[in-house]
Order: C-alpha cells, then sequence, then structure tokens
C-alpha cells in the first residue's frame, strides 16, 4: 500500500542520513576524547534543513549545532543523530531538552550511548514528551565503528589500545626512521590525527625523529615513553623542537629525563592493563602502540595481550621497501597461542597496504 511505500521510503533514508551524521561526526576525529564523535542532521519535508557534530570535549553537542543551524525550520522536523542524545547536565546541557523545546516531530538513533548515566535515558525521555524515537538498525554497526574507542572505555575504564607496526617486503620490522621507508609511510600522519596518544619504547624515543604533529597538521597527540630496566637517565631529542607534542614517561624507577619538564610518573606496576587505565582516567580514549623493535621496553607489556584482552586492534603496514636487516625481525611476544585476526580490511595508501585486524 501506499502507506508502506512510504515507511519504507523513510526507513531507506535513515540509513542515508544516519551515515550522514558518522560523516560529520569524523571532522573531529582525534579532538573529542573523553567524549565520543558525534553528528546530527536535522531533515524536514525531505531536505537537510540543518547539520553539526560534537567538535570538541566541553563545547556543545552535535544535536545543538544541527539544531542553531536549522533554526525555526527543526519545528516538525526528523532529527537524526548518530549517538542516543543526552539527557544529563555534564560540560553542556541535554540534548534531549533542546530537541524537546525545539518541537522536532522525530528523532532516529544510530546506537545509545553506553555512559551508564546516558544509557537510554534520553530515549525515554525524548518519548515521555511524545517524540517519536526509532534506531537505526542498518547503521548501528557503523556508529559503533566510529566510536569504538569511546564504547571500549565507558565499559572497561581502559583505553582502547592498537598495536601497530611496519614491515618492509621482505619481513623486516621498520624502525629506521630516515632510511627512506618513513617517507613511505603517510599513513603515519593518519594515525597522529586519529589517536589521543601514542605508547613508544625509550629506545625508540631516545633514537627516532617523530614526525610532529605541527609539521602533520596533526593536532598534538600524547607520546608515552615506557621505560624499563637499569635505566637512570633518558634523553629524547624529537621532545626538544620547537612544536614538540607534549609527553609522558612511564617509568619502573626513578629516571631524569632531557629535555627537563617532561612528566615523569613511577609505576609500582609496569604492565599494560595499569597503563591503559591510568591513561583512561586522564580522559585518553585511544592509544597506539608503536611497535617497530624486537626486544624493546615495550615487548615484556605485550606478553598476554590476547588472553589479557588488553589490545583490541592490530594495524600493519606493508611498505613496498627492501630493508637490511639488523637483528632479530620477528615480533615475537603475543603468548603462547597463534590467532586469526577479525573482522580485516585491507586498503592502499601512499603505495603501501594497510592491514587492519582486530584481536
Ligand atoms: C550527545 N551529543 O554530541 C555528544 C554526547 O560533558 P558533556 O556535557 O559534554 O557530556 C559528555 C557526555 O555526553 C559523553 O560522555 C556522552 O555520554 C555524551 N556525548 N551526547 O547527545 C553529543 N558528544
Ligand atoms: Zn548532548
Amino acid at each position: 500500500c501506499v502507506r508502506c511505500q512510504a515507511q519504507a521510503q523513510g526507513s531507506d533514508m535513515d540509513g542515508h542520513y544516519i551515515r550522514r551524521c558518522v560523516e560529520l561526526a569524523r571532522k573531529a576525529a582525534g579532538h573529542t576524547s573523553p567524549n565520543p564523535m558525534v553528528g546530527c542532521v536535522i531533515v524536514r519535508d525531505g531536505r537537510v534543513v540543518g547539520e553539526g557534530f560534537h567538535p570538541k570535549a566541553g563545547q556543545p553537542h552535535a544535536e545543538v549545532f544541527a539544531l542553531r543551524d536549522a533554526g525555526d525550520l527543526a519545528e516538525n522536523a526528523t532529527a537524526y543523530v548518530s549517538l542516543e542524545p543526552c539527557n544529563h547536565y555534564g560540560r553542556t546541557p541535554p540534548c534531549t531538552e533542546a530537541l524537546i523545546n525545539a518541537k522536532v516531530k522525530d528523532v532516529v538513533v544510530g546506537m545509545t550511548d553506553p555512559n551508564p548515566i546516558v544509557a537510554s535515558k534520553g530515549i525515554e525521555r525524548l518519548k515521555s514528551a511524545g517524540i517519536d524515537v526509532r534506531l537505526c538498525v542498518e547503521e548501528e554497526a557503523s556508529c559503533r565503528k566510529l566510536n569504538e574507542a569511546y564504547i571500549h572505555r565507558m565499559l572497561t575504564g581502559k583505553a582502547f589500545a592498537t598495536l601497530r607496526t611496519t614491515l618492509s617486503m621482505n619481513g623486516v620490522v621498520v624502525n629506521q626512521i630516515g632510511s627512506g621507508a618513513d617517507q613511505l609511510g603517510g599513513y603515519y600522519s593518519t594515525l597522529l590525527k586519529e589517536y589521543d596518544g601514542i605508547i613508544i619504547s625509550s629506545n625508540f624515543a631516545e633514537t627516532t625523529t617523530l614526525p610532529m604533529s605541527n609539521e602533520t597538521g596533526a593536532k598534538q597527540p600524547l607520546y608515552i615513553i615506557i621505560a624499563q630496566g637499569e635505566k637512570s637517565q633518558l634523553n629524547i631529542p624529537f621532545l626538544k623542537q620547537e612544536c614538540a607534542s607534549e609527553a609522558i614517561v612511564l617509568s619502573d624507577s626513578p629516571i631524569t629525563v632531557e629535555p627537563s619538564g617532561v612528566e615523569v610518573l613511577v609505576l609500582d606496576q609496569m604492565n599494560l592493563e595499569s597503563i591503559l587505565q591510568l591513561l583512561a582516567q586522564r580522559g585518553l580514549c585511544s592509544v597506539l602502540v608503536d611497535f617497530r623493535e624486537a626486544g624493546g621496553s615495550i615487548t615484556s607489556l605485550l606478553n598476554n595481550f590476547q588472553e589479557e584482552k588488553l589490545v583490541q586492534k592490530v594495524v600493519v603496514e606493508l611498505l613496498p621497501f627492501w630493508a637490511v636487516s639488523k637483528g632479530p625481525n620477528d615480533l615475537a611476544f603475543g603468548g603462547s597461542q597463534s590467532f586469526p585476526l577479525k573482522d580485516v580490511e585491507h586498503s592502499e595508501v601512499n603505495g603501501c597496504v594497510l592491514l587492519e585486524g582486530y584481536v
């Protein structure tokens, strides 16, 4: 019947507009933590009348920007939001009230908010105000993927960890910045933009020239430098540059760091679990474990990462590059079992093959 067709069309369009919300949300990738990335689209009579996204924690939510953009046209419109609207006073007032006051007719959400102070209460509040609310089942998975790190932190109290390495065509772990291989690794600047922090070993920090965020145009990720063993001094040249990123040194014993002024924390327990908890407490949702040296101070942290469920994702860049092997090459760690990764995707970036999979 005509009515059913109209409904089918309506739900087809749900997917379309929620995908647009995800696209808008991603504009703030790397800037929203500890908050999620959220996008919102306001549609009236089949026409987009307002769009917005959440730019940064402390700033207004996506719905507020989209409602402002729509103005009076929000009345009787449909609001699409990639995440359930919040119903609490945090750094900003509840989006449910903003939607109710704007008199929207219905709301389509991409996923419910795992934040226990929201968790379906936003949807209930909208329904109690007579607003029709539906979940866009078709795009729920893409909304979850968008905020996989935020969801993980919310549910576990730990930062979402991605293990990253680069391999040459002959299977050598490429850690020699300046060898020519790093120029090919154009994907690194994308990672710098998207992750809240990057864990590297003290050896790597001492010997490398990491691309600084000002050079790559990205925001400043926090470098988390792991110092383990007998070292009592650490000299980190890349932190002496003018546009240096922020850094924190996590050490298992007292240590002096050059340049001075870098924050140093001596941990009683140097294990990945306590590090990821500490980073989550500091508001980081996602962290990249940049692993490019066998036997370095990060190896021991990763010994049982699969069993401990501490690493969620693995990213490997395969570079069109032949490298000289300078020592043990196989990143041998990770417990006693071999296992296939899940939901593997591959893509090509600047002539490198990028493989991503979930643990
Ligand atoms: C939304 N739309 O765009 C975002 C939401 O401190 P606040 O006020 O920014 O609140 C943060 C919480 O609000 C965050 O943990 C998450 O539950 C929700 N984020 N909600 O309706 C948005 N960013
Ligand atoms: Zn909100």
